[in-house]
């Protein structure tokens, strides 16, 4: 009996296993690029919290999303499935939106609510909200929801105050739309949103669900999707004027002032051994927005494009004594947050199709990244062509190329809306390793015999994926309804300038 015991006490002495589930803290960025960020070469952006958890973490270099504009990729974060399976696609949401990621959708919030996780989401939600909040986070596994439906131009903002004490917002933001809610839970708050207020009063939440969880004994898991970065950039007066960067450097620089803050919290409640933290952002920058939009750094072009700047993001994992710090080149993506944070906190996986595969060995013990390949979608999905771009290890291939409005101002004609769509038969064929920044083309002249079965491989890959995969009916395509424009104030008229409520209703 007692050699059992000591045999039994060695394995238990031996495995890396997690004796209680981690808090997970899941940081996306929206429209900041490749080269927003200080650790990722920028000049001038002030990010220390980011930039110390990186040096203090796992950064990663080859780290992806799904789809260059915000709804398809929150999808995919979410579920770990392409945006074609859940039917987030083409383009996204709208304040008046029918559709929303479909209820039988299993989200990280579902698993990790059904392991006795607190579940909280503030910031931008862009998975539709729907008649009577069908689709709103509340509806998706997160027990407590402080935020906006959608996105934060997707409201008026000319006359609200960006930047204190009374810098209006640049730009109008889309007039036609409801005064900007803020949601608690199911109900509105406030409308329109004080920018100046929004990230204090997100902390303020923020910290009493960290301290609320760990006073229960309960592990938590915080989905911080931030507005910051996106067009209109604003900040609280803490971080008004503070960047050389102008404007969006302000915006980032409260961003990731609220990060740290987010940090000493976990430290403060004794739980920073137990929290992992994971950062990265949703698409790439809108250079439309000149020295306003973010930077996709030495990649080309940005957001709404199937080019490395549309799509190749920064990402970095920070957990204090798991996660060795380091630089990493392996593939991943935002596909494979779900399998991971299942498999670090013991849940199982749901039971449909996932896209991701579960990194925890490449986060905890270094070993090699399971994924070998990226699917490249655009924002205006057609079931008929599908992907556009494709990359197989080092090599990435593009099937079709397209500028984008999204990618104006760039100097590259490429990015510009004026790159009418261009179908590719040999395909572009481009070393990301050797050429991350897609300028020379490999297959320029002719194809070469010893890229001819790189070529083939990238085909029959591609062959496999268009051939396996399932596209859900559009939820985007269900249209408007005016009345499902969120309003604090039913019964008042005209809408929906009227809705506007100051104390909540
Ligand atoms: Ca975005």
């Amino acid at each position: 009996m007692e050699v059992w015991i000591f045999i039994l006490s060695g394995v238990l002495l031996l495995q890396p296993a997690l004796t209680t589930p981690p808090n997970i803290i899941l940081i996306f960025a929206d429209d900041l690029g490749y080269g927003d960020l200080g650790c990722y070469g920028h000049p001038t952006s002030l990010t220390p919290t980011l930039d110390w958890m990186a040096s203090n973490g796992l950064r990663f270099k080859d780290f992806y999303t799904t789809a260059a504009v915000c709804s398809p990729s929150r999808a995919s974060l979410l579920t770990g499935r392409y945006q074609t399976r859940s039917g987030v696609y083409p383009g996204v949401f709208y304040p008046g939106s029918r559709g929303g990621l479909p209820l039988g959708e299993v989200t990280i919030a579902e698993i990790l609510q059904s392991q006795g996780y607190e579940t909280a989401m503030v910031g931008k939600w862009h998975l539709g909200s729907g008649l009577n909040g069908t689709f709103l986070p509340t509806r998706q596994g997160f027990q407590n929801f402080l935020g906006v439906p959608y996105s934060h131009d997707q409201g008026p903002c000319r006359t609200l105050t960006c930047f204190p004490p009374d810098i209006k917002c640049y730009g109008t933001c889309d007039v036609g739309e409801a005064p900007l809610p803020i949601f608690l839970n199911e109900e509105i708050v406030q409308q329109p949103v004080d920018f100046t207020t929004l990230i204090p009063m997100y902390l303020e939440f923020s910290k009493s669900i960290i301290h609320k969880a760990v006073d229960n004994q309960k592990p938590f898991f915080l989905y911080y999707a931030a507005h910051h970065t996106h067009y209109p950039q604003f900040a609280s007066a803490k971080y008004t004027g503070t960047s050389v960067r102008g404007r969006y450097g302000d915006a980032l620089a409260e961003f990731d002032g609220s990060i740290g803050e987010l940090l000493e919290a976990v430290r403060d409640n004794g739980a920073l051994e137990n929290t992992l933290f994971f950062f990265t952002s949703d698409n790439g920058p809108e250079t439309m927005r000149k020295e306003r939009g973010g930077s996709a750094g030495h990649l080309k072009c940005g957001k709404s494009t199937t080019y490395e700047g549309g799509l190749r993001e920064p990402a970095i994992a920070y957990w204090q004594g798991k996660i060795k710090a380091g630089v990493t080149s392996e593939l991943a993506s935002i596909l494979d947050i779900l399998p991971t944070i299942a498999a670090l906190s013991g849940a199982p996986l749901p039971n449909v199709t996932l896209d991701g595969y579960d990194l925890s060995d490449l986060l905890l013990l270094g070993h090699k990244s399971p994924r070998s390949t990226i699917h490249y979608y655009p924002p205006s999905i057609d079931a008929n062509i599908g992907i556009f771009a494709l990359r197989v290890g080092k090599y990435k291939a593009h099937f079709y190329t397209q500028g984008a409005f999204h990618s104006e101002t760039t100097p590259d004609p490429d990015c510009r809306i004026t790159a009418l769509l261009a179908v590719h038969e040999p395909p572009l064929l481009f070393d990301l390793d050797m050429d991350p920044a897609e300028n020379y083309n490999l297959l320029n002249r002719g194809i070469p015999e010893d890229l001819a079965p790189v070529l083939n491989e990238i085909l029959q890959v591609r062959e496999d994926f268009q051939s396996s995969m399932e596209y859900a009916e559009s939820q985007t395509n269900l249209g408007n309804d005016p009345s499902l424009k969120p309003c604090c104030n039913p019964e008042c008229t005209p809408k929906p300038s009227c809705c506007q409520c100051k104390n909540g209703v």
